[in-house]
């Protein structure tokens, strides 16, 4: 069984992050691993949430995979809350990883609609651009591009195509072999993803029906959906088209529940609909 060694917060309540990855990835089939970066009461969408830093317990946490010979077969990071945590974090992929083997995948969850989440500074988006360079794949989101990019005063989100995809080349040009812009919107009524790929030179794209809402922690949802698809074997492009009709699975899932919240999704719904399209009946 394929393993993968997630590194992100436990947000205990509010579906995000690690409490994503984890169930997500399992039931693409591969074992998730998880170490907690923080643990949270909340996200930080709430207000008054709680903040545990878990950055010292890493140096000791990787002695001891090391002492025990464990390995992994991909890396994928998330939400990190500290500039030491992103600089750890580059160090803890880079040491452990098998030369020429173990793809790093950055999701780098730290921003949405035009502004950084709470906590976050334009210093912090510099150094979390050292750990995209590392990557094998990247996920931004618009906003994360544009911060990454140094330029996160100048957001917009009427980017014609070749304007998204000058923004790719931009980005790969930091060091990642595929960038992969989540909630891309390139045709009215439609949402998908964007994938450069700086090998090959080319662009792939998949897209689904816009729904008429915004759920926190989708954008976690859809890095770990695209990451199962890849360990359980398909394409980055086919892993990427049904995390996108995944999404919008849950998506409509959570819109159906007239008890759904704003702060998470119901992704565990949807998990019949994934299962079907990922082993048949
Ligand atoms: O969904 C990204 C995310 C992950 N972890 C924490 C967050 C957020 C976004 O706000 O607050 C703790």
């Amino acid at each position: 069984m394929k393993r993968i060694l997630t590194v992100q917060d436990i947000s205990c309540v509010g579906k995000c992050s690690g409490t994503v990855a984890l169930p997500v990835i399992s039931a693409f089939g591969a074992e998730c691993c998880i170490l907690p970066t923080a643990v949270l009461s909340t996200h930080t969408a709430f207000t008054g949430f709680t903040f545990c830093d878990l950055t010292d317990e890493i140096p000791s946490i990787e002695a001891h995979w090391k002492k025990e010979n464990l390995t992994f077969d991909a890396f994928y990071s998330g939400y990190l809350g500290s500039i030491r945590q992103v600089q750890m974090v580059k160090e803890l992929f880079t040491s452990m990883r098998r030369e020429g083997q173990d793809p790093i995948f950055v999701d780098p969850a730290m921003a949405d609609n035009g502004k950084l989440y709470t906590g976050f500074t334009p210093e912090f988006a510099m150094e979390m651009r050292t750990l995209c360079a590392e990557a094998d794949l990247l996920v931004p989101n618009l906003t994360e591009a544009f911060y990454l990019l140094g330029k996160g005063d100048s957001y917009r989100t009427d980017l014609s195509r070749g304007e998204t995809e000058d923004l790719l080349k931009e980005l790969a040009e930091i060091g990642a072999g595929k960038v992969m812009l989540t909630g891309a919107e390139l045709h009215p009524g439609r949402i998908g993803a964007l994938l450069y790929d700086a090998k090959t030179g080319t662009f792939d794209l998949a897209e689904t029906e816009k729904l008429p809402a915004q759920f926190h922690g989708t954008g976690d949802l859809f890095a770990s959906a695209v990451l199962g698809g890849m360990i359980a074997g398909k394409s980055v492009p086919d892993a990427m088209a049904l995390a996108v009709d995944y999404v919008a699975e849950v998506m409509k899932e959570t819109l159906a529940d007239p008890d759904h919240v704003w702060y998470g999704v119901n992704f565990e719904s949807a998990f019949p609909w994934l299962f079907r399209r990922l082993y048949g009946n």
